[in-house]
């Protein structure tokens, strides 16, 4: 009788470590067992924009976490800006000439995106928004 209860108790114990190590997201050697989010991947995702009294086109930028991102960026009729201070980026837009911003979305969320350079009475209607999602 007793050795029954001792053959229950050690498989008690036995399934308990199993949930428990299981539960923790690691596989019997240790490993941590990857996230199932999406973890982007290794192309750059290119987007060519556009900025102009008042509006950059696209104005609505959607990746995903963890994808590189490049905004090709002109300007085509005067100075402006391009700030997403959420990335720490801020270029200048000279009129007629070309910037590559890249950089890695490594944060989840909705960031929006505005000109940085006075540009005149449109000014602040001059934004958009990038979402990562
Ligand atoms: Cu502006």
């Amino acid at each position: 009788m007793n050795k029954i209860l001792i053959i229950i108790a050690i498989a008690l114990i036995g399934i308990f470590t199993i949930i428990y190590v299981y539960s923790n997201n690691k596989n019997v050697s240790g490993e941590i067992i990857q996230d199932l989010e999406p973890q982007g991947s290794d192309e750059i995702k290119e987007f060519t924009m556009t900025a102009r009294k008042w509006k950059f086109e696209p104005n609505e930028i959607i990746v995903n976490k963890g994808d590189k991102v490049r905004l090709t960026v002109t300007s085509i009729d005067m100075a402006h800006g391009i700030a997403i201070s959420d990335y720490g980026i801020n270029e200048y837009l000279s009129p007629g000439q070309t910037v590559d911003i890249e950089f890695t979305a490594d944060k989840k969320g909705r960031f929006p995106f505005v000109c940085s350079v006075s540009c005149g009475i449109g000014h602040r209607d001059m934004r958009g928004i990038l979402i990562v999602n």
